[in-house]
């Protein structure tokens, strides 16, 4: 697999998907501690062995996006974490923003760029096949997101993934436009087809190659606060006439984030979205909290629960794919109900 476009293509191939196990220190602490488990280096470490030891996960994960700390990690016997994802064929990632910074009095801009072409060097000799870049856009009425805001994320964007792919590294972008809110279906596909778009003419104006990057993208769907209920084939029409209004079909591939919404709810809505037949570019997972939280709330910091957590993980990594290839039922949501 030589090419930016091989890698690309092999990322978000049928039946496989990404597991973003990338989340920050703070987000990683957060997660261990709604659940009791001290906030370690240590607990994070068992946390990460949990889920990438998984045996079988390299039937459904193309890979895995890597927080630094985790990048440079190992598992409990010595061997590097990113041994374990190529002895099983999974191409690893590394998320290369910094977090997020204030942009004005209530949006964010993300932190990252100064120094990214040397971190990327680094990244790249070390083994990383593909990055990951988190730019976060709050919607509030109209109000929210500012023009001026979009602007700067889709610049921020399209130099990181300029950067990533001079350094031989497939850039994936992600935009994600936050559930929370109490903004309509509609506002949502509205706000991100206008990041898309903006995004996309800041790659045409860097030189960016579309073939070789991944667009992470939120699902349109209804603000949490909002009260209103989508039905999966809503979701499915509203974001992807989002991506026909914003996304070139040079693009090979799109991956969404779950965003909080329950894993039985995202994948159903990715069934929806796999069903649709006019979709030209290949459709994928890159979860985090619907992937891993079932597992994660079972096993709790206990080792002697750890066995039973993968096997519950493997379930849900399993009907996820399932819907990636649009093969999901909802009665499938027994088998893994039966594991909790
Ligand atoms: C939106 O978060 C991304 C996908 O996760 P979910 O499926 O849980 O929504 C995730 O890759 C995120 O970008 C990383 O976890 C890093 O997030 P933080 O907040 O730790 O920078």
């Amino acid at each position: 697999m030589n090419t930016l476009q091989d890698i690309t293509a092999a990322l978000v191939a049928p039946g496989k998907g990404i597991l973003a196990a990338d989340e920050s220190t703070k987000s990683a602490n957060k997660r261990l501690a709604a659940v009791g488990i001290a906030e370690t280096s240590e607990m994070r470490r068992v946390y990460r062995e949990v889920f990438l030891t998984t045996p079988q996960i390299e039937k459904h994960l193309s890979g895995v996006i890597l927080y630094e700390e985790t990048f440079n990690d190992h598992i409990r016997s010595g061997v590097p974490f990113i041994d374990i994802l190529n002895q099983k064929g999974i191409l690893v990632g590394i998320k290369v923003d910094q977090g997020v910074m204030p942009f004005g009095a209530k949006e964010l801009i993300t932190d990252g760029l100064v120094g990214l072409p040397e971190r990327l060097k680094v990244f790249k000799e070390k083994g990383a096949h593909f990055a990951k870049w988190r730019a976060v856009i709050t919607i509030e009425g109209d109000e929210l997101p500012t023009s001026e805001n979009i602007h700067e994320h889709a610049v921020s964007l399209a130099t990181y993934a300029k950067n990533c792919q001079e350094a031989g590294i497939v850039p994936i972008l992600e935009p994600e436009v936050l559930l929370q809110g109490g903004h309509t279906r509609a506002r949502a596909g509205e706000v991100i087809t206008e990041v898309l778009q903006e995004i996309f003419v800041e790659i045409a104006a860097q030189g960016v190659d579309p073939e070789a990057l991944i667009i992470k993208s939120s699902m349109a769907i209804s603000g949490s606060d909002s009260g209103c209920k989508d039905t999966p084939e809503e979701v499915a029409e509203d974001t992807l006439s989002a991506f026909h209004n914003s996304i070139p079909e040079e693009v090979t591939g799109i991956v969404f984030l779950s965003g909080g919404q329950t894993a039985a709810c995202v994948t159903a809505n990715l069934q929806a979205i796999a069903e649709r037949k006019e979709v030209m570019w290949q459709l994928t997972f890159s979860f985090a909290r619907a992937l891993q939280g079932e597992a994660l709330v079972y096993w709790a910091g206990d080792d002697e629960k750890i066995a039973h957590a993968q096997d519950i993980f493997l379930k849900r990594l399993e009907l996820v794919a399932l819907a990636r290839d649009g093969r999901y039922r909802s009665e499938m949501e027994e088998e893994l109900q039966a594991l909790l």
